[in-house]
């Protein structure tokens, strides 16, 4: 016996990823649904690579009553208006948006860091799952955190435009035409040229002068690892389609060396180290892509702070940083929740 799940928003990157590894992890599933906008009604979308087509139907018209996990990928305004009425149905909610985060009757799940929190999400049938960039970063900290004790983080991104949708995808992929074919390039979607060039901006900006990026990645490691954790962001949008990057400086509390650091998180769950220390022995974003590990190379010391690591940290943007991880939600809530599939 399976589960019945619905996607809300399976027309967007994430919503398809979801599909795609629905299928691709052979979830226990007895049903599924498509739902999305109006406008997205009857349209059909394909369930990964198996063949199967399933038709989208109106969320406005749907009833999640008999439902048991719901994903959602539509972004805060639609999980406002219809997570509750799911979660007031009896099915689950797990919620890819900012929306619940930092509700704290809402768990925030990464499966590899702090899978017991799970445990809260009856309080209001709602599971949120982090933003892409955090969930990298915590995955690759969590080991190191708990030999070390981390104190401060200090980091900075590397985020590729299809964390702002299928309209960031098009407007770097029109820029670099115009740019080849000597046409004008005035930016729509994002403040600046995206094309051959880098936007230290992401998110809205906050009275402090820091980004809504960079505060999330500062609440969200508190609420998923520990948060007594200091942590400073820059977070930065770059001319790369999918998979974001991350160099880290972690500073802690006790001694670790580069190389017991690097010993660790060959073993850590989700992290693959690949660290040769010479030309190419290191993971780029179009390497991440279509993957679900979270790589890490160049970790070194540094010598500036006492107890300092540096490193470089990668990862699909659509999968780690939001898809997958929301399955593997659904994986931990099955196995520890709802134990229906064999
Ligand atoms: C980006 N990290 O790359 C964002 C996308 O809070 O879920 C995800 C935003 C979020 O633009």
């Amino acid at each position: 016996m399976g589960y019945r799940v619905v996607v809300v928003g399976a027309t967007g990157n994430v919503g398809r990823e979801m599909l795609n590894i629905l299928h691709e992890r052979q979830f226990p599933l007895d049903d599924i649904a498509v739902v999305a906008s109006p406008r997205s009604t009857g349209s059909v979308i394909d369930f990964g690579d198996s063949g199967r087509e399933i038709r989208v139907k109106n969320i406005e018209h749907f009833d999640f009553a008999g439902w048991d996990i719901a994903l959602f990928a539509a972004g805060s305004a639609v999980s406002k208006d219809y997570a509750p009425k799911a979660a007031a149905a009896g099915c689950t909610v797990i919620d890819n948006s900012s929306l619940y985060r930092m509700d704290p009757d809402v768990p925030l799940i990464v499966p590899e860091v702090n899978a017991e929190a799970i445990d809260g999400y009856r309080r209001k049938n709602i599971i949120a799952n982090p933003n892409c960039s955090t969930a990298q970063l915590v995955v690759a900290l969590k080991p190191l955190h708990e030999r070390a004790r981390i104190k401060r983080v200090v980091v900075a991104t590397y985020q590729s435009v299809s964390g702002a949708g299928k309209s960031g995808m098009d407007e770097l992929f029109e820029q670099s035409r115009n740019i080849f074919v000597g046409d004008a390039n005035e930016p729509v979607f994002f403040t600046k040229q995206i094309a051959f060039n880098v936007i230290p901006h992401i998110d809205v900006f906050l009275d402090d002068g820091s980004t809504k990026e960079e505060w999330k990645m500062v609440v969200e490691t508190k609420k998923i690892l520990d948060p007594s954790i200091k942590l400073t962001a820059t977070c930065v949008r770059v001319p790369v389609f999918v998979g974001h990057s991350e160099a880290v400086n972690i500073e802690f509390e006790d001694e670790i060396s580069a190389e017991e650091a690097q010993a660790i998180l060959r073993e850590a769950p989700g992290v693959m180290l690949v660290d040769k220390r010479e030309d190419g022995g290191y993971v780029t974003p179009v390497e991440a892509v279509g993957e679900y590990a979270t790589y890490v190379s160049r970790v070194r010391e540094d010598p500036t702070v006492e107890n300092g690591l540096s490193l470089w940290c990668v990862s699909d943007n659509l999968r780690k940083g939001a898809a997958l991880n929301a399955v593997q939600i659904a994986e931990l809530l099955g196995r520890r929740h709802l134990q229906k599939a064999a």
